[in-house]
């Protein structure tokens, strides 16, 4: 099992709005076989471990199967792994966890165990759910995994009084986030990021850290989500935003724009839950499993204060901007220390000369 959710990982970057998950067929201490998903459309983990055996003419019947997800019991985009399974004669499954995608939910277990497999459900299962945080976000709490993204200074500051900003993480920290983007399903920015930076918010080969193994043939660029409820962003505009081929999706509370060849307009009607809302339509409509957040401190506050930040990735440079400069995040009206959002640092290192740290919201 450890083996197969190695091989799961593989598909990070690609098998967005499925999950990472990889499969590893032995019999008699022996590896016969073994696949990872790679890309929704394309075969699942336990199908492409099932042809490379049959391309190798190795026969798996009696063997055992090590799964990092419940084998599917539906036709999606592709037939049910589980009926593959019990077609190939496979003696027993080992299962990290089950799918909770409503389709399959407990079906493609119990479809096996009905034709006389043995099954064993939770081996390594903690593993296997930090495989896909964004998908079981998705399909667990109907909305994506949110992670906000900021660039401070050593002081908190993410600009000066006059709104520079470039720059003030290092090359090296921008390089990594180029890597996060590219892990994400979507990236999420507002129109006035968009129209302060002329920012293109796609991932770019010649920007990823040289150590990455992403291979750039397979690279998916993020849809691109981008908040604009006072419709400021015009077709007709000159922005780096157009140039780009991925999706862009404007979120706004009304029709004001027909979806146009450049960008869909997705509409959540003004209410106090607009960016709850929104979250769960794109989740729900759109199947965004996660959504990496690049945006200045009014937004970040506005999520905050929403409680919809599930990670928060601080990028802080050995600089200084001092006390009139920009803040990490937006006046919130505070007046009790207990009203604090409080959190939790999950990991915290060094690139280059910053200083990278995730914090999950703190339970206490
Ligand atoms: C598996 N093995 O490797 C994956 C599974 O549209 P489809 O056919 O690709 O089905 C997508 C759903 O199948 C996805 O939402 C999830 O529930 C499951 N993914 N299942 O047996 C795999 N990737
Ligand atoms: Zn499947």
């Amino acid at each position: 099992m450890a083996m197969a959710l190695r091989l799961a990982k593989r598909g990070q970057y690609t098998s967005s709005p499925n999950p990472n998950v990889g499969c590893v067929i032995v019999k008699n201490g022996k590896l016969l076989c073994q696949g990872f998903h790679q890309q929704a459309g394309c075969g699942h983990a336990e199908a492409n471990a099932i042809a490379s055996a049959a391309a190798n003419n190795i026969d798996i019947s009696g063997a055992t199967c090590y799964v990092t997800l419940e084998p599917c019991s539906h036709f999606g985009r592709t037939p049910p792994c589980a009926q593959a399974l019990i077609d190939n004669h496979v003696a027993r499954v080992v299962v990290a966890m089950t799918d909770p995608n409503p389709q399959v939910a407990g079906q493609g277990l119990a479809s096996m165990r009905r034709a006389g497999i043995q099954v064993e459900l939770g081996l390594l299962e903690s593993q296997a759910r930090l495989l896909n945080p964004g998908f079981l976000s998705r399909i667990e709490r109907k909305r994506p995994l949110v992670r906000l993204k900021l660039a401070c200074s050593i002081d908190g500051k993410i600009g000066l009084a006059n709104g520079q900003s470039k720059w003030i993480s290092s090359v090296q920290s921008r390089s990594d986030v180029q890597l996060e983007r590219a892990k994400s399903s979507a990236i999420l920015s507002t129109a006035n990021t968009v129209l302060a930076d002329n920012a293109s918010l796609n991932v770019r080969g010649d920007e990823l850290p040289k150590s990455h193994c992403l291979d750039l043939n397979a690279l998916r660029q993020p849809t691109r989500i981008i908040v604009d409820r006072q419709n400021q962003l015009l077709p007709q505009a000159n922005l780096k935003l157009w140039n780009e081929e991925s999706q862009v999706l404007l979120l706004q509370d009304q029709p004001y724009q027909a979806s146009n060849s450049k960008a869909q307009t997705v509409c959540v009607p003004q209410s106090k839950t607009w960016l709850k809302d929104a979250m769960s339509l794109l989740a729900c409509e759109y199947e965004i499993n996660d959504v990496w957040v690049e945006a200045g401190g009014h937004f970040a506050s506005a999520l905050l204060q929403s409680n919809l930040v599930d990670q928060l990735i601080i990028y802080q440079a050995p600089i200084v901007l001092g006390g009139d400069g920009l803040s990490l995040f937006g006046a919130m009206g505070l007046d009790r220390m207990e009203q604090s959002f409080r959190w939790q640092c999950l990991e915290s290192r060094r690139i280059g000369p910053d200083i990278k740290t995730t914090y999950i919201p703190s339970l206490e």
